[in-house]
């Protein structure tokens, strides 16, 4: 496939994607609306879902369902299997807005899609918690109601929680690595920036929407998954530095969200790969100063310190270097 006839395999599927949402909610939810006892959590599902699981770019759902369809033989792809691969995909997308609601907490973000985030919405705060963990729950309800019969259930289960064990592994890297108390930019090392993307990032974004359509395709053999695993995980890498890299320098208007990686004192590609690879003992100083706070100057003042080390042209050159080492992979079949 060429590269414009993969944009129109998604283009074609968000539309059946973003239809199906519908369905996914009233599933969800018909059941139980207006029962005497739970009625009133349900109605709250449901603004938590409408709220949180929508609006993105859903990019790694659609994977499950360009995936399924490369994968699984033509004959097989009958309707019924087709609704499935689509619950799969958001399934993929609930564990996404699972994470993104706590992430935000974690990350005192205020802002998401263009919106502002749900734990920042007046009377929400931290009663966001309970609200991610119905995001997660609803996974589970789904996979059964949908998958309870496939060959291929078990399996789906457990990649779902391995996925979000990696993902939370990930995350807690990435939280210890970020210490409230002090700034210790010997913290910040290349290795440990490695390990923490590609637990909290691609896991759960690239490995487990290929490896559910597998799954859902019967290829379940240990080394078919391990040869996969292996380039999704070093796609994911490559994934994470552009989110750092635009959490800085990126236009919020285009990423919807308003950076926090400065003032969280995030081991972020900007600061670990690139400034202090490059820096003098005096710019580490500034960073030492600057670094972790919520102050706008002191924030201006690492981002000064970073176009002084041109890491915007070091960007643009890591992602051409990026896209022509990953060309090989993406156009193998
Ligand atoms: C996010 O990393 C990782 C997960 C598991 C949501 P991040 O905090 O850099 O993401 P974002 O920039 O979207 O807040
Ligand atoms: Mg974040
Ligand atoms: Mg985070
Ligand atoms: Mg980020």
């Amino acid at each position: 496939m060429n590269g414009d006839q993969k944009s129109d395999v998604y283009a074609q599927g968000k539309q059946d994607f973003v239809q199906h949402f519908s369905q996914i909610v009233r599933v969800l939810t018909e059941d139980e609306m207006g029962h005497p006892e739970t009625g009133g959590a349900i109605a709250r599902l449901k603004e938590v879902l409408e709220y949180n699981a929508t609006g993105g770019k859903y990019h790694w759902a659609l994977t499950v369902l360009v995936a399924f369809r490369e994968l699984m033989e033509p004959r097989k792809q009958v309707a019924d299997s087709l609704q499935r691969a689509l619950t799969v995909g958001w399934c993929v997308e609930l564990l996404q807005a699972f994470f993104l609601v706590t992430d935000d907490i974690m990350d005192s973000s205020l802002t998401r899609r263009g919106q502002i985030c749900w734990c920042q919405k007046p009377g929400v705060g931290l009663d966001a918690i309970s609200d991610a963990i119905l995001l997660e729950a609803c996974i589970y309800r789904l996979l059964k109601l949908y998958c309870q019969e496939q060959p291929y259930y078990l399996n789906l289960i457990e990649l779902f929680l391995q996925s979000s064990y990696q993902t939370e592994i990930g995350q807690t890297l990435d939280l210890i690595t970020a210490p409230q108390g002090n700034v210790d930019l010997r913290k910040f090392t290349e290795k440990r920036y490695k390990s923490i993307v590609k637990y909290k990032t691609a896991f759960y974004s690239f490995y487990l929407p290929v490896a559910a359509a597998m799954y859902m395709a019967g290829i379940d053999g240990e080394k078919e998954h391990a040869d996969a695993k292996k380039i999704l995980l070093e796609m994911g890498e490559f994934f994470q530095i552009p989110d750092d890299y635009l959490d800085l320098f990126g236009d919020p208007s285009v990423t919807g969200k308003v950076g926090t990686d400065i003032q969280d004192n995030k081991c972020s590609w900007l600061v670990v790969v690139q400034c202090l690879q490059w820096s003098t003992l005096e710019q580490r100083q500034i960073l030492k100063e600057n670094y972790r706070q919520k102050e706008a100057e002191k924030v201006a003042r690492v981002k000064a310190l970073y176009e002084e080390l041109d890491l915007p042209a070091m960007f643009s050159h890591y992602e051409e270097d990026s896209y022509n080492h990953l060309q090989p992979h993406y156009g193998s079949h």
